[in-house]
């Protein structure tokens, strides 16, 4: 199984606009994060590139994995490590096509089957949520909440990575819930000082496993 990070912080740039996604990536892993996605789904595929290419310097630099939400053909571009679908998106066994073994494939599924499938293409973690309400995502479903977080860790044969609403406060539940790892957007990127913050979510994981 690879090494799959506990503190996954996704970069905005809709939510606020006093950084860039490499400026975020570079405040999230100085706090800790061991992951970071980039998440843009406005820009020409050629804006998308230039931003994913700053951020995998700044990644690359710090030795921490880069995840392209969505494209797989970006994620190959830049050398990112690998690649976030949804459902809606590029199926995994496609993706896995296009990246190499290497790659870090995540996928979102919100039910057992789709977890299940998800995995048997390849996934190398699941991202499930929303688990508590969430307004950084417009297209989100209802909060799933740790009951159903709990009961998805257990049929799920690799990490799960939970998203959705997930802060300081609530990321110790969601670990405590069977979680390997969390993905936040707005506890990190609206926050007034992401760096802070990333630490304190870290020392909550910490402290939750
Ligand atoms: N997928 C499910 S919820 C969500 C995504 C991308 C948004 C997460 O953002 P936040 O601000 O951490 O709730
Ligand atoms: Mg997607």
């Amino acid at each position: 199984m690879k090494n799959i990070g506990v503190l996954h912080v996704i970069t905005d740039t809709m939510l606020q606009s006093r950084f860039t996604h490499a400026e975020l990536a570079e405040l999230a892993i100085a706090g800790g994060a061991d992951t970071v996605q980039f998440r843009q789904k406005q820009g020409t595929t050629r804006e998308l590139i230039t931003m994913v290419q700053s951020m995998q310097a700044v990644c690359k630099q710090h030795n921490v994995p880069l995840i392209v939400n969505d494209r797989a053909d970006i994620a190959l571009a830049v050398g990112a490590t690998g690649a976030h679908f949804g459902q809606d998106d590029m199926p995994v066994s496609i993706g896995r096509q296009i990246l190499s073994t290497k790659a870090i494939i995540g996928a979102s599924a919100r039910t057992e089957e789709k977890i299940l499938a998800a995995i048997s293409e390849g996934a190398d973690y699941i991202g499930f949520g929303p688990i508590y309400g969430t307004t950084s995502k417009p297209d989100a479903e209802m909060a799933k909440g740790l009951d159903r977080l709990r009961r998805m860790c257990d049929i799920a044969a690799c990490p799960v990575i939970a998203i959705g609403g997930i802060t300081v406060q609530t990321a110790g539940d969601v670990i405590r819930a069977g979680a390997h790892g969390i993905a936040v957007i707005s506890a990190v990127c609206a926050h007034p000082e992401p760096a802070v913050a990333t630490q304190a979510l870290l020392s909550e994981i910490q402290q939750a496993k």
